[in-house]
């Protein structure tokens, strides 16, 4: 959205406050800023009536949670086992949602024949398992993660050991080079859990390797966070960072496997965290929670989903969906500009524009033209409040209202706000002075 307006006189303003949806369900919410709300599914439910409902109606990506799996998939070296996996595709797009694949290769969870095997023989067969399953689902397929939990935790920063490992380092950019022929319209993601904190060496580690890929040309499009989180692996406060720095690198990020243990409004801040944090990234493309019901988890003792076993949505599933209600101003419009006649001829425009972003705060720019003699107020939508301001001499009508004079630094001013969770932009008017 932008929008120009005559310098003419009498005020005119335009709302700089992008239309803000009011989406009921996490997929249609997510969409507004052009991300998705995926969840993970297994076969086996879905003849759950309570949990198919919830999924049709709440999601838009779907993950297979064990069904794509190489044991899943490839029970026998050489015979392909797709029943499962099939069932959970077939019912995702049937329903229009998009899915992602989950996993073309990972140490665990390997059929018992892979486990045994090494060397020149582990790496064939773990190729032709790439190729056989990325093809088998070409063009249906969103993004595969194509090679799950490679680093090991600690402080090391290295790889994890494991057989696959053992056949040599660059067995992970042969994965993905495999991926990227049987499937080129596919993104390719590398996943991992324990990355999410910016300062812990797994994260580093996973960053230099991404770096290093793409200097070479290797064919990554995308980083998967799975983000399993609980009191003692917490949401990282610079989890916005985190994923900044990925993408820039180059490279599409998304939260892959979330769930957050707990309950109530402390579960319900951590889920608004992690959701904040993705919108405050412009290639953060969408969110999967691990789950649909505490029930369905694989730690449902944790109660970490955003549904309770009965399917009734918890605390944690409203403030995600304010968040993604909320946020669509992040990524949409670019400038938007109001504008006040001056009675005695002339007048002065004022542009705002959106600055850098951080998971509580954000910047906002004002470009001012038409008087050097302005005064532009600035009106922020509770609970945003000014924080900072530079290159302007600021005074404050109400908590709200910044009123804002030039101050000998030219005609481009700015300010940062503390957002509460509500990203909308704020509006900003001009007037000669
Ligand atoms: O461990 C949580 C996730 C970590 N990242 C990769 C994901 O693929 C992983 O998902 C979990 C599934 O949620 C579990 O459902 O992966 C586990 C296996 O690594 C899955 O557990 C397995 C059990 O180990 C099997 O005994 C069981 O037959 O689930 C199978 C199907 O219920």
């Amino acid at each position: 959205m932008s929008a120009i307006v005559a310098a003419t006189a009498g005020a005119a303003v335009i709302a700089a406050t992008p239309a803000s949806g009011a989406a009921s369900t996490l997929g249609a919410a997510a969409q507004q800023s052009g991300r998705y709300f995926g969840t993970a599914v297994a076969a086996n439910k879905l003849g759950d009536s309570t949990y198919v409902g919830i999924l049709n109606r709440e999601f838009d990506m779907v993950t297979a949670e064990n069904e794509m799996k190489m044991d899943a998939t490839e029970p026998n070296q050489g015979q392909f086992s797709y029943g499962n996996a099939d069932r959970i595709v077939n019912q995702a797009r049937n329903q229009g949602k998009r899915v992602r694949g989950h996993a073309l290769a990972w140490h665990s969870q390997q059929p018992g024949w892979m486990q045994n095997m090494s060397g020149t023989a582990l790496r064939n067969a773990m190729l032709n398992h790439v190729t056989q399953v990325a093809s088998y689902y070409r063009g249906k397929i969103y993004a595969w993660d194509v090679v799950n939990e490679a680093f090991a935790d600690g402080s090391s920063g290295g790889r994890r050991d494991s057989n696959l490992q053992r056949t040599g380092n660059d067995w992970i950019e042969a994965a993905f080079r495999a991926a990227r022929s049987a499937d080129p319209g596919a993104k390719l993601c590398y996943n991992d859990y324990n990355t999410d904190n910016w300062s812990h060496a797994k994260t580093q580690g996973v960053y230099r390797m991404v770096q290093d890929f793409k200097s070479r040309g290797v064919p990554i499009d995308c980083v998967g966070f799975q983000a399993h989180f609980n009191s003692g692996n917490p949401v990282p406060s610079n989890y916005h960072t985190t994923l900044g720095n990925f993408a820039a690198l180059g490279v599409d990020v998304q939260i892959t496997e979330l769930d957050i243990e707990g309950s109530g409004s402390s579960q319900a801040q951590q889920y608004q965290g992690v959701t904040q944090a993705c919108l405050s990234v412009a290639r953060c493309t969408g969110i999967t929670v691990w789950g649909i019901r505490d029930s369905d988890s694989w730690r449902a003792s944790g109660t970490p989903l955003l549904f309770d076993g009965s399917g009734n949505k918890k605390a944690a599933y409203n403030s995600v969906l304010g968040v993604l209600n909320n946020g669509t101003g992040t990524t949409t419009p670019t400038t938007t500009t109001t504008t006040s006649g001056n009675p005695g001829g002339g007048g002065c425009t004022a542009t705002y524009s959106e600055g850098e972003k951080w998971s509580d705060r954000f910047n906002g720019n004002v470009t001012v033209s038409g008087t050097d003699n302005w005064v532009v107020t600035v009106t922020v939508s509770s609970p945003q409040r000014v924080i900072a301001t530079w290159n302007t001499s600021a005074t404050w009508g109400s908590a709200n209202v910044m009123t804002a004079r030039p101050n000998g630094s030219g005609n481009t001013f700015g300010f940062t706000v503390q957002h509460g969770g509500n990203w909308n932009w704020p509006t900003v008017s001009c007037q000669v002075g």
